[in-house]
């Protein structure tokens, strides 16, 4: 019997002697030892059943005899290998199990690499151990005379672990096709994005698949959404975390599989991967964050409630909304101008007729604490850019990059252009138009909109070629039957390459350069807000969840996009409040109040046509409910910016899972419908119809009701908490500081009142936390 995995519990080894059938024995090695003996797991352990009416005789019999080893998987825990750090066992040594009972044992070969499995990290020859560690490889004695001796192994030393086993399929490295298949230490799987995942843990491991290509999309299950977001964070079942990014700019799909794995592909570009060892959730963030950019650091007034609609139609309606959100006091720092504010979708245009005395309102905004935040499309009418051609011959270069006689649709009216962000000329030329625009509408903040770039025909008006970057031969599991589908035709030139390479980097790059727009005009701290986002976006953005509808499940979807959008270093992130696709119910729109006052990026927006839906449009109940929520929240800003700080210093998460905080707790891998403002606040908003209560989960340490400084009896728990309309359930964690201040109309106003501090003491009686502060909006703060 073959010695064949080295991951066993128990090794027994027989005394010599013959023992070839059951009469045959001398003496009986009980080869079941544990309780459970049975004749069909007696013969799966290759033993031989001899039932005996000796008392104390073992019925289950090892044969042979001499050096015969069987292996006896009890499915226990293996225990963790010892590291060179010192041995990280609890086990006492009576009490271990050799798991190298071979001998030549290593540390690299304990925690378990066959010799038919290794990659040589020499493969110019030539080992020497210092060279092995040097390259961050491992080394082991070999039994196979050709196995490498040092070979790569992505292993966490403190435990053990395998993070990235590849053995099941191995790379495959091609022109238009790569693959690489990893082994998964566990199915607690978060990430991958941009998605709509039913589910805050990927659960379904057999073999469902999320396309990347950003896409002009509403969300929806299955769907590539809006922005490219190739990371995760796998949990292991000891709770330790780790990250692995693919940083890759093609259209790409993932796969899972019930191994469990992935198989990650992509049809171009370079393989880099990255990964990030924790140990604890929080700290894979943080090390993933700062390794691709820390999130920017938002102005304080970005931090206040705001309103949005797509179709106001005219200023009156505009200042009709925010009046009568002044009549109620409920709170508004930022009023937003969509599309129809422009002449006819053009950019750096507004609409002298529907919107005459759009420029005096918006500095009559501003006099009262307030601040104005435009949209602008990514598209350029042909005579426009003409015009602006025969001005600035460099520009000509600017556009026909991306080849402006194959001509896009979307807005304005007639044939287009796509500005090529990629081109350092552009950066000039779209810093121009911002600042030239800003003197006319002095706005606040700039939101990119389209910018995936969306399209309103296929590749163009003339179509796409027929050629091996329109049609690949492989086609990632995106929508659509052709790469072009809603936007540009592959083969396009961009300065930095073709659009196939670099479609997923438009929103990108437009961000990293709008951000110093923003900065040349303002002259102050920028807030930009971008639709299409990618790796490291968040450096220069915020993301809003794109369009969607207004009923129960998109609400209870936001949980989860705004928590992964915090793993993806993009924290500043929000759903449209009440929904941007239909008209909402009073009820779920008043939910929407309550939970969308806690998301870090806070804006009732309305699609076009639909009901509308700002909270003073429902009537004096429903404002006096939603005033109250937000006030909360803006008691609750100096704890959001301190968040907003950390973020920006450390790439720490805002908005974080339930299991992040409590990482052994297993119950809280899969919590979803709660989630934690840092470390000290835990929502548990009400998600469903008609409910009144919500079934929260309570993590093992000390809790506070929010409103009364109450105790919760429950630890380690569930209970059921009051949520009466116009309140969400919030708790304060035992241990945990959080600065405040009174609330008011806006921040510029509630930034002068008294702050205050809410201490909650854990076990032992004390509590810890911290504080930032600044003027809110200087550039360097
Ligand atoms: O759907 O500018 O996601 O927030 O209101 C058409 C109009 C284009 C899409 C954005 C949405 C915005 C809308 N835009």
């Amino acid at each position: 019997i073959q010695l064949q995995k080295r991951n066993f519990d128990i090794i027994l080894t027989a005394p010599g002697g013959e023992c070839t059938s059951c009469g045959s024995c001398s003496s009986k090695v009980d080869c079941y030892p544990e309780p459970g003996s049975s004749e069909s797991g007696c013969y799966s352990r290759g033993c031989l059943w001899c039932p005996s009416n000796n008392p104390g005789d073992p019925w289950c019999i090892i044969p042979d005899g001499g050096k015969t080893t069987i292996e006896i998987l009890t499915g226990a825990v293996v225990t963790p290998p010892p590291s060179s750090s010192g041995c990280n066992t609890d086990i006492s040594e009576p009490e271990r199990i050799d798991c190298y009972p071979g001998g030549g044992a290593t540390e690299a070969g304990c925690v378990g690499i066959e010799d038919s499995e290794r990659v040589n990290c020499i493969p110019e020859g030539g080992f020497s151990p210092s060279l092995c560690t040097e390259r961050s490889c491992a080394f082991a004695n070999t039994n196979s005379p050709n196995a490498p001796m040092c070979y790569f192994q992505v292993i966490k030393k403190s435990t053990g672990t395998v993070l990235l086993d590849t053995s099941l399929g191995g790379l495959t490295f091609s022109d238009q096709f790569l693959q690489i298949a990893t082994r998964l230490p566990s199915t607690t799987l978060y990430g991958f994005g941009e998605n709509e995942h039913q589910n805050l843990i990927i659960h379904n491991f057999d073999w469902e698949s999320f396309g990347m290509w950003a896409r002009d999309q509403p969300p929806d299950p299955g769907a590539n959404l809006y922005g490219t977001h190739p990371f995760y964070i796998s949990m292991e079942d000891d709770g330790n975390s780790h990250g692995v990014l693919f940083l890759n700019s093609n259209a790409q799909d993932v796969t899972t599989t019930p191994a469990p794995g992935l198989v990650y592909r992509t049809i171009g570009g370079v393989l880099d991967m990255y990964v990030f060892l924790g140990p604890e959730p929080n700290r894979v963030v943080e090390q993933y964050n700062t390794a691709i950019g820390t999130p920017f650091l938002p102005p304080y007034w970005s931090l206040g409630f705001q309103l949005c609609r797509y179709g106001y139609g005219d200023l009156n309606t505009v200042k009709e909304t925010v009046a009568r959100m002044d009549a109620y006091d409920i709170p508004l720092d930022v009023q937003y101008g969509d599309i129809d504010y422009m002449d006819e979708q053009r950019d750096f245009t507004y609409d002298t007729s529907n919107y005459a005395g759009l420029r005096d309102y918006v500095r009559e905004l501003q006099a009262g604490g307030k601040h104005y935040v435009i949209i602008l499309v990514q598209i350029h009418d042909i005579f426009l850019c003409t015009i602006k051609f025969k001005k600035n011959p460099k520009l000509i270069f600017h556009f026909n990059t991306i080849d402006i006689s194959h001509r896009k649709q979307v807005w304005p009216p007639g044939k287009c252009a796509f500005p090529d962000y990629t081109n350092p000329d552009t950066e000039t030329w779209w810093t121009d138009q911002c600042m030239d625009f800003h003197k006319t509408i002095n706005f606040d903040g700039l939101w990119i909109d389209m910018n995936e770039p969306a399209n309103f025909v296929t590749g163009s008006t003339e179509g796409c070629a027929s050629n091996n970057l329109n049609n690949p031969p492989y086609m990632p599991k995106i929508w659509g039957n052709v790469l072009a589908e809603k936007t540009m035709c592959p083969d396009h030139r961009h300065k930095l390459g073709n659009h196939y390479d670099v479609h997923n980097l438009y929103g990108w790059s437009q961000s990293n350069v709008t951000i110093k727009s923003a900065v040349a005009s303002t002259g102050k701290r920028p807030f930009v807000i971008s639709r299409s986002t990618f790796v490291g976006s968040g450096q220069w953005a915020a993301h809003w969840l794109g369009d969607n509808n207004a009923d129960w499940h998109d609400l209870r979807m936001s949980i989860i996009g705004m928590l992964e959008f915090n793993m993806f270093g993009i924290p500043y992130v929000g759903a449209d409040i009440c929904g941007f696709n239909g008209s909402p119910s009073e009820e779920l729109c008043e939910r929407w109040m309550e939970l969308g006052a806690f998301y870090p990026f806070s804006r009732n927006h309305n699609g076009l046509g639909y009901k509308e839906q700002d909270p003073a449009a429902w009537g004096d109940e429903f404002a006096a409910r939603s005033r109250a929520v937000l006030r909360t929240r803006y008691t609750l800003l100096p704890y959001l910016y301190e968040l907003f700080y950390h973020a920006h210093t450390d790439g720490t998460g805002i908005v974080r899972p339930l299991s992040f905080e409590f990482a052994n707790d297993k119950t809280t891998a899969t919590i979803d419908e709660q989630f934690m403002w840092g470390a000290g606040l835990l929502l548990s908003p009400a998600l469903y119809e008609g409910i009144k209560t919500v079934s929260a989960y309570f993590p093992d340490a000390r809790w506070f009701n929010y409103y009364d400084g109450v105790e919760v009896g429950a630890r380690g728990t569930t209970a059921s908490v009051d949520a009466p309309l116009g309140t969400i359930p919030i708790h304060v964690r035992g241990g945990h500081i959080i600065p405040t201040q009174e609330p008011a109309s806006n921040t510029e106003i509630s930034r002068h009142n008294p702050f205050g501090l809410i201490i909650a003491l854990d076990d032992t009686g004390s509590a810890a936390g911290d504080m930032y502060w600044d003027d809110g909006d200087t550039l360097n703060p």
